[in-house]
């Protein structure tokens, strides 16, 4: 590593707090190392009130980009110059480019999902598909998924802070794209049993299954299963959520969120590089 770090090496980032756990510092030096690319790529952990500072200092030392990560996803819009229209649409940003000073956001977490099902081999378009979950990572994958053009989709939410949300949600995408979205009560369970039954894929874009919340799962049971669902949850951490080890056992084909953060942070590297990101070294490095 130390090799590769000359005078000339420049700067790609990530900003959040926590974020010492984050993978992304492991996925892009190792794209950049096996590429030859000569850029590093550093996590930093800011305070709320250095935000604004942290991209002035990012801009000024000509940082060519950076993700962003939670809690800075939906306040960052506000410091930057362009703001492209999927990340209009999903009121949050996940990756900035910086063109020799101009700043742009956008949003890669929608097609690190989509792309993380092709990778399974699991085509989604014009298919129905159940989601639960209302914050920033199930806005992104809904939107994606309705702009890619996935037939219906059907949220369940609590109707906790996040309910408007996904109202908002349901509302944009079908005024701006060909997919029909609704929304329900999550503790409403035979609409949830009636709309799982028609989707081909049930994904968990909570945190119900990681932290505080392992072992539990966003279903009150596994009859809400069967064997040609295919589910997916964005958790990795654990690699297998109790959702996913309880599809498991019905026969589903399962994925976890391990894909969406890979192909995000590709979505990302592609934008600052105009490289493909090599994924299979990227996935060894993760190993
Ligand atoms: O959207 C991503 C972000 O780009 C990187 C990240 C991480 O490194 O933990 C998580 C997600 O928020």
């Amino acid at each position: 590593m130390e090799k590769r770090i000359t005078g000339h090496t420049e700067l790609l980032g990530l900003i959040a707090t926590p974020i010492r756990h984050s993978k992304s510092p492991v996925m892009h030096n190792a794209a950049c190392r096996a590429l030859g690319l000569d850029y590093a790529y550093l996590a930093f952990d800011i305070q709320p009130d250095q935000l604004e500072d942290a991209v002035k200092g990012f801009k000024a030392l000509n940082v060519r980009g950076w993700n962003v990560s939670m809690p800075y996803k939906t306040s960052i819009g506000q410091y930057l110059d362009h703001i492209t229209p999927i990340a209009k649409m999903c009121g949050a940003i996940n990756t900035v480019i910086n063109d020799n000073g101009v700043l742009t956001g956008t949003i890669t977490d929608g097609t690190g999902y989509m792309n993380a099902l092709k990778d399974q081999g699991i085509d989604i378009i014009g298919k129905k598909m159940t989601i639960v979950g209302a914050g920033g990572a199930a806005t992104a994958i809904v939107m994606q998924a309705a702009l890619d053009g996935v037939k219906e989709i059907s949220i369940f939410n609590i109707k906790d802070a996040s309910w408007n949300r996904a109202l908002e949600n349901v509302e944009k995408i079908n005024s701006q794209t060909k997919c029909k979205a609704q929304l329900f009560d999550l503790n409403d369970h035979e609409t949830l049993r009636k709309e799982i039954n028609e989707s081909a894929i049930f994904t968990n874009a909570t945190n119900v299954g990681m932290g505080k919340l392992e072992g539990q799962m966003v279903l009150p049971d596994t009859s809400y299963l069967r064997k040609d669902l295919i589910v997916s949850d964005v958790i990795y951490m654990p690699e297998k959520t109790k959702l996913l080890e309880e599809a498991e056992k019905v026969g589903c084909q399962t994925i976890n969120g391990l894909g969406m953060m890979l192909y995000q942070g590709a979505a990302s590297f592609k934008l600052w590089t105009d490289q493909d990101m090599p994924i299979d070294k990227v996935k060894e490095a993760l190993d």
